[in-house]
């Protein structure tokens, strides 16, 4: 049955998005993908939109977007995500070189609520002097902190559930990480809610770029009574985690300490790794990374990994930057073969199977380091 057709208060799990094109791209990285239970909050007959949660957060979306989505009536069914999503060490040098100077670069991104004006007011009122400076349309807050000998220029950008291209500010941050090149990324996740934070972590780990995760809102999760097991999670990741209460400024002075650490090469977790998509998917991520890599290389060094996954998905910001570039105009409709392969292969489409298997990155590195407290089941 469709997603419209649920009741209020009733429960279901997806098991297909149907359409295309942004809409569906926009609500799987939301959570809408198969697996995952959704509750109905409010479905008036005949009114819309109708409000949903799902990962923890509610959701409006229109009746006819609803329909969009299959689900089977309960919670109780179970869809097993594949075994196979693990990491591995990358192959690709990071896009940052490790830094030797005293002035570090670092950005801060994150979703919408998960503290991290916090944690910037936190960081720049116990230091110098903030200033705000503007992008084309979109403000990006500035300081510069002194710590330990070190200059570090804190951008803070604006927050994001994903760094895809369909809002002005996803593609705002995706330029100032991919062009910009801080050379350290502080991911500020929300530690109540780090099923659906984490996706954006997954964006952050295949651009390559240097991450460390703030886990903020660290007293939340411990009033909830789970247990994190954060270094564990941190050496899964391959970045490393630092628990931080930035109402309170708790957990900013280790974040700090460990930007240096990170940009100086010297910290033992942060290593690039790979999200593993499956042997199909990977084989079509490998002919475009290859396609790339013969023909001149990426651009501006950027990953090639990162492009040829972001050309399977269909990005049309990646897609368009490569047909303008003679040397790279052939394979976006290489990757277009490769995806009519996938989604005959899959029956579904190549972002589908895509986003799916990074909400199975996560869940693996979460089933082996956390415990649920309570609350938790309408997050699972
Ligand atoms: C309100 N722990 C807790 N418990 N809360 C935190 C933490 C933390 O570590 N860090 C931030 N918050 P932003 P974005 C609020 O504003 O920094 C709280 O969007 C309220 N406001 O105080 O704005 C923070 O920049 C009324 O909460 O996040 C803020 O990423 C009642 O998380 C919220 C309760 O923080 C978002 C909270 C009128």
């Amino acid at each position: 049955m469709r997603l419209s057709e649920l009741a209020t208060s009733q429960k279901g799990t997806i098991t297909r998005v149907h359409g295309s094109g942004a809409f569906r791209k926009r609500i799987m990285e939301m959570g809408f993908v198969r697996g995952k239970n959704v509750e109905v909050i409010r479905n008036a007959p005949l009114l819309d939109p109708v409000e949903y949660r799902i990962m923890g957060y509610n959701v409006s979306l229109r009746r006819k977007e609803a329909w969009l989505v299959e689900v089977i009536p309960g919670e109780e069914y179970r869809i097993e995500t594949e075994p196979y999503f693990t990491t591995g060490n990358s192959v690709q040098t990071p896009l940052n070189s490790i830094g030797n100077g005293k002035t570090i670069n670092v950005a801060l991104v994150g979703n919408p609520n998960s503290g991290k004006t916090s944690l910037f007011n936190q960081a720049s009122g116990a230091h110098e002097r903030t200033g705000n400076y503007s992008g084309v349309t979109i403000d990006a807050r500035e300081t510069t902190i002194h710590h330990k000998g070190f200059r570090i220029n804190l951008t803070d950008l604006p927050g994001t559930y994903s760094i895809t291209e369909y809002t002005p500010e996803e593609l705002f941050v995706r330029t100032r990480l991919l062009e910009g090149k801080p050379d350290v990324v502080i991911n500020v996740v929300d530690a109540s809610n780090l099923e659906r934070n984490l996706y954006l972590t997954t964006q952050l780990i295949e651009m390559n770029v240097r991450v460390i995760i703030a886990l903020n809102m660290y007293d939340e999760l411990q009033k909830s009574g789970a247990r994190l097991n954060y270094d564990d999670l941190g050496s899964l990741m391959g970045t490393p985690v630092v628990p931080t209460v930035a109402v309170r400024g708790r957990g900013i002075i280790d974040l700090l300490n460990r930007v240096i650490e990170v940009f100086s090469g010297t910290d033992t977790v942060a290593r690039p790794v790979r999200i593993n998509y499956g042997k199909t998917v990977e084989a079509s991520i490998e002919v475009l990374d290859t396609g790339i890599k013969k023909n001149g290389g990426a651009p501006d060094g950027m990953p090639s990994r990162y492009l040829a996954v972001k050309l399977l998905e269909g990005d049309r910001a990646v897609t368009s930057m490569l047909r303008s570039n003679p040397a790279l105009a052939s394979l976006p409709g290489l990757a277009g073969s490769e995806r009519s392969m996938l989604a005959k292969s899959f029956g579904e489409e190549a972002d589908s199977v895509m986003a799916d298997a990074r909400y199975g990155f996560i869940a693996g590195a979460l089933a082996e380091t956390m415990t649920p407290g309570k609350n938790a089941a309408d997050r699972a």
